[in-house]
């Protein structure tokens, strides 16, 4: 597979994800949902139905062609480390140590809560300042959106970390199909209720949904990510499914999961942190070793998996990518 260029290959997941919409499709409408698709496409899902790419042009439409490489139920991952040279965490680990307060406080809670909840059927509605409002439902976004790996540092505001290999693809090319009107400066992501569901969400510990938020040069950021998919898979429930945020230069509490609208604002939007306690988290929550939590120092963390503690990176090393959306800024005073 190394002659094949990683944004071309399909990973196994959205394959897998596709046949079982046109399943679903299929037993929801019969036949005559099998003729409106164009038969072939319906019948047999290695055949590539996928719109050209709405940044990328005709050239970069995803193929629906598995390689026969992919064809097990593998990791689609095929490196072993981030760019500098440190070990991607264990599936295992990634989905047993989460935040996800919808479900539970405890790091292993959201795993053992989490198959009560369910990731499918799911939408996207984009909403605001945009030229073209729209609705995306999940298959959609598989066929629009080619689906790339990307191998990036999670950084907890708590000072742990994990290496993450992510499947997704960049907000930009969701943001350039809506068409941000130029007095949009913001974009605000809004999180799902379902307390039936999500036991967390029963109590007040935070305000919900949960809400997250951007500038709209920060979001237009080729690094900032809309993930589906992890180690080659769909998103497990405990790391968002089916859809998050995430933004590797910030705090992990920027990475919103299972997002149900993206609406675009003049104005910053009152982010979940910032209301609960504003001392302590900020509308930024860049990646700074320098700026201490009020509580504790942001000058090292703790990989989760490995002994001892490595120094935090500015901007969680990739300062060369991300400095320049933050001239001028005080980065005390916007923290
Ligand atoms: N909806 C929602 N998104 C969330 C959270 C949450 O509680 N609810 N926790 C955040 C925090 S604090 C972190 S560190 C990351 C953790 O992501 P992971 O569990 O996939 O590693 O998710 C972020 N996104
Ligand atoms: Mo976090």
């Amino acid at each position: 597979m190394t002659d094949v260029p990683r944004s071309e290959i399909t990973p196994e997941y959205v394959y897998l994800n596709r046949r079982q919409f046109i399943k679903g499709a299929l037993t929801l409408t019969g036949a005559a949902l099998l003729a409106a698709c164009g038969g072939p496409a319906a019948s047999s899902p290695t055949t590539s139905t996928a719109p050209a790419s709405p940044t990328g042009g005709a050239s970069s439409a995803p193929s629906l062609n598995l390689p026969a490489s992919l064809a097990h139920p593998e990791p689609f991952v095929s490196v072993k480390t981030d760019e500098l040279g440190d070990a991607i965490a264990t599936y295992d680990q990634v989905t047993n140590y989460n935040n996800y307060y919808e479900f539970s406080l405890d790091k292993d809670g959201p795993a053992k809560l989490a198959a009560n909840f369910k990731p499918l059927p799911w939408q996207v509605e984009v909403t605001g300042l945009v030229n073209k409002p729209r609705v995306f439902k999940m298959d959609e976004i598989l066929s629009l959106f080619p689906q790339e790996e990307r191998v990036y540092r999670l950084r907890c505001v708590e000072a742990w970390s994990f290496v993450i290999p992510w499947v997704g693809f960049p907000l930009a090319s969701l943001l350039k199909l809506v068409e941000p009107k130029p007095e949009a400066k913001f974009v605000k992501f809004v999180g799902v209720v379902r307390p039936d569901e999500m036991p967390g969400q029963r109590f007040p510990m935070l305000d919900w949904p949960y809400v997250e938020g951007l500038r709209v040069d920060e979001a237009m950021h080729p690094l900032a990510i809309l993930a589906t998919g992890m180690y080659g898979k769909p998103l497990p429930v405990q790391d968002g499914a089916p859809i998050r945020l995430v933004v590797p230069w910030k705090y992990g509490f920027k990475s919103i999961k299972a997002i149900t609208q993206i609406d675009l604002t003049t104005t910053m939007p009152a982010t979940t942190w910032v209301k609960a306690n504003s001392e302590e988290y900020g509308f930024y929550a860049n990646v700074n070793p320098k700026v201490d939590h009020p509580r504790w120092s942001q000058a090292t963390e703790r990989r989760i998996g490995t002994t001892g503690r490595r120094p935090t990176l500015m901007y969680n090393g990739y300062e060369k990518e991300v400095a320049s959306l933050y001239t001028g800024l005080d980065l005390v005073k916007n923290y």
